[in-house]
């Protein structure tokens, strides 16, 4: 029986049971009331004629007393009357007066007498009143009234209150089930609001917090462990569990689609192939937040709002990306001055020195403070999640937190960190580092960058170190510092999308005019001097000089976008990589044969996929680089088992693809040896490296990466939830014992 209807009946049977004894109350109540008016209106019926009946009494006129006596039954209820005597004969009575009243059992010393007794019309009323002469008591006068009418009231009176008891429970019934929905869905309305954190009722916060703590903890233990590999719906379901419909706010300086018009005068969209774009889109598209970039496109005002607001993914509208506006001198300031001329070459040892300006960094500062307040605007909780990514954005954490000290935010830094003396370069190291400790958690790449980082706070600024929570305290306030590398979507979309090897080797065989039995190597990357482009083919020079079987076989593809061309130092790299390029093709090519292909252009994915299925080998010779992603998209184009990596040590990637060729990009005799050693690899153990290192990205993929960030953010939520709950607590314990 459902619960609802079990409710019904019980109320139906309480409502009952109280209703008889309802009735029995109000009838003896009213029995009560009407037999003392009955006796009163006896009394005042005798009163009235007192003075006749005791004359006719006492002078023995009957025949008068019975007609004194007839008057008084005149009133409709009053059956009949009698004169007793006081030696308990019936003196007179009036026609009606029943005779099996007789007056010995009517007669009373007390000033009046009453009684209800049963007789064969109904029950009557007996009211005997003493009658008192000169001479002394004379009897009483005997009143005998109808109770029909009362009997009749009373079964009146009892239906009205059967009626009144029905209408009342069929009230209560309706208004307990509509009161029991109403407060039921306003109770579930009230969980789910506070699960989400939006309930304003006080009451039951800390009910909900005990439940939130505990969902929160049982699902972050249960994520954190790994079941299963991560995939977008795991990432999506963990994040609509952890966040409670909180949305999460991105700031980074590249935008995830940028408005540009093209000569025609049409608006074209260009999804940027980044890394960090992979990695955040996901993120976005499962919590529906805000982006926030800056917005670079030629025609990106003319698509957002006024205040810079635009939907995507186009036809989509998943989430909003809010653009911010930057003079060219901010951008001049900000990105190429301080960004890429100050903390570019200052965290990357590869030789450049660091410029730092006082002017870019005023544009620094102020950009961030422009950021930060875009963050504050877009907002709608207290305590939202925010991610803030890369080296453009070191002040935020601390400006955000100033405005937002409940946010969580998580920053992460997507280049190297380096050593403390190095990093003391920086004119403004201190600040640096001050804004960076805003941040709730602190992301590097790689294990040596966090303990960087760590080195440079004990160094330079006033900070305790908490090393077994792997954490900086400053200002109260804790920032762990973790390592979470970056990687790439598994499976790949580009991988997935492109055409067979044998495909994309004719193709490219035929765009770079190759020989059936060349071998191509490839390197793909942004024109920057940490990349060791100019090593990379130094690295080829010496492959020919030394082993001389691969000349006219072996040519070597590289993939160049040009990068941050507004810069000197990024000119001077791409005049020299073409000098370099030029000596070599002049010193080993012969007739058509060059053995650099070198290709100035930005690539869309699928040419990048092209080159990497068409080739035997892959070089990444950075000289630095905080994880490196085209050494993981190779491994990802590779699922025919083919080809070899040969990957710089100086890689946050090489850590983690143990199977590569791992070398020093500086030392020409072994990276040649290893280039040498990749194309005379066996096929067997080609696949033997390949399947080992598929299988680990397959693991450790992009949703790994930010899954494992958002479940240490729900982890410190719920930490600090609790923390705030108990100094509550124990303040209030406070008070109450003084
Ligand atoms: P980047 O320095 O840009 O990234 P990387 O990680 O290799 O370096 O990513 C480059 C991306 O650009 C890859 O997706 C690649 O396919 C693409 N790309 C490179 N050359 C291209 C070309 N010619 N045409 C088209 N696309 C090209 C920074 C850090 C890295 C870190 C990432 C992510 O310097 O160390 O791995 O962020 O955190």
């Amino acid at each position: 029986m459902p619960s609802a209807l079990r409710f019904l009946v019980v109320l139906v049977i309480a409502l009952g049971l109280l209703t008889l004894a309802a009735m029995g109350l109000v009838s003896r109540t009213t029995w009560g009331w009407y037999t003392k008016d009955l006796a009163l209106r006896a009394q005042l019926a005798v009163n009235g004629s007192r003075r006749a009946i005791t004359a006719h009494w006492e002078a023995g006129e009957l025949a008068q007393l019975r007609e004194v006596l007839a008057d008084i039954t005149r009133d409709e209820r009053i059956m009949g009357t009698a004169a007793c005597g006081s030696d308990g004969q019936l003196v007179v009575s009036t026609p009606d007066y029943p005779t099996s009243l007789s007056c010995g059992e009517v007669l009373s010393p007390l000033p009046l007498w009453t009684q209800v007794v049963a007789q064969p019309g109904g029950r009557v009323h007996l009211g005997a009143i003493p009658v008192a002469g000169a001479r002394g008591a004379l009897g009483s006068v005997v009143l005998v009234q109808d109770l029909a009418f009362l009997e009749r009231r009373e079964s009146q009176a009892r239906g009205f209150l059967l009626f009144a008891f029905a209408l009342l429970a069929a009230s209560a019934s309706v208004i307990t089930i509509v009161a029991a929905r109403f407060s039921w869905r306003g109770w579930s309305n009230e969980l789910r609001k506070l699960l989400r954190g939006g309930s304003r009722r006080p009451e039951l916060l800390p009910l909900m917090q005990d439940v939130r703590e505990l969902v929160e903890r049982l699902v972050v233990e249960r994520e954190s462990e790994g079941h299963g590999g991560w995939t977008p719906q795991r990432l999506k379901q963990t994040l609509s569990r952890y966040l409670h419909g909180e949305r999460v706010v991105i700031v980074a300086n590249r935008e995830p689609y940028i408005h540009t018009k093209t000569e025609q005068g049409e608006i074209k969209v260009l999804h940027p192939a980044s890394g960090l774009v992979t990695a955040l889109e996901p993120v976005m598209r499962a919590c529906g937040g805000t982006w926030i970039a800056h917005g670079s496109g030629s025609a990106d005002r003319e698509v957002a709002d006024q205040h810079g607001r635009v939907r995507v993914p186009p036809g989509e509208g998943s989430y909003v990306v809010r653009r911010v506006w930057l003079t060219p001198e901010e951008e001049g300031g900000y990105y190429y001055g301080f960004s890429n001329e100050g903390l570019w070459p200052l965290c990357h040892v590869a030789h450049t020195r660091p410029t730092f300006r006082i002017d870019d960094w005023r544009h620094y500062r102020e950009v961030n403070r422009r950021f930060s307040e875009a963050v504050v605007a877009e907002v709608d909780t207290p305590d939202p999640i925010v991610l803030i990514q890369d080296y453009h954005f070191a002040l935020a954490p601390r400006l955000i937190r100033e405005r937002l000290p409940k946010a969580t935010l998580i920053s992460f830094w997507h280049i190297p960190w380096p050593n403390a003396e190095r990093f003391g370069m920086c004119p403004w190291r201190n600040e640096l580092i001050e804004g960076m400790l805003g941040s709730s958690i602190l992301g590097f790449h790689t294990q040596q960058h966090c303990n960087n980082f760590i080195d440079s706070v004990d160094r330079y600024i006033e900070a305790r170190i908490d090393r077994e929570e792997r954490a900086v305290v400053h200002r109260h306030r804790s920032t762990q510092v973790r390592a979470y590398p970056i990687s790439i979507d598994w499976p790949n979309r580009w991988a997935r999308e492109a055409p067979s090897v044998a495909e994309c080797r004719s193709t490219v065989w035929a765009e770079l005019g190759l020989k059936p039995d060349a071998l191509l190597g490839v390197g793909v990357d942004r024109l920057d001097y940490t990349k060791g482009v100019e090593e990379r083919l130094l690295a080829v020079e010496r492959l020919l000089e030394r082993f001389p079987a691969f000349r006219g076989r072996f040519t070597f593809a590289q993939l160049a976008a040009p990068s941050r061309t507004a810069i000197e130092r990024y000119h001077q790299l791409n005049e020299s990589v073409e000098a370099l390029a030029a000596r070599i093709n002049q010193r080993f090519g012969s007739g058509r044969y060059r053995p650099i292909a070198l290709l100035r252009a930005h690539h869309e994915p699928p040419a990048v996929f092209k080159y990497y299925r068409a080739a035997d080998l892959c070089y990444v010779s950075s000289l630095h680089d905080g994880m490196n992603l085209v050494s993981k998209e190779f491994v990802a184009a590779r699922d025919d088992e083919r080809g070899v990596l040969v990957l710089s040590s100086f890689t946050g990637a090489a850590r983690e693809l143990t199977e590569a060729l791992i070398v020093n990009p500086y030392d020409l005799e072994e990276a040649s040896g290893a280039l040498a050693a990749g194309l005379s690899m066996s096929l067997e153990d080609q696949a033997h490296r390949l399947r080992a290192m598929r299988a680990y990205l397959s693991d450790f993929n992009v949703y790994r990466w930010a899954g494992r960030m958002l479940a240490d953010a729900a982890r410190l939520r719920a930490r600090e939830r609790l923390s705030g709950r108990l100094t509550t607590e124990r303040l209030l314990g406070l008070e109450e014992s003084a």
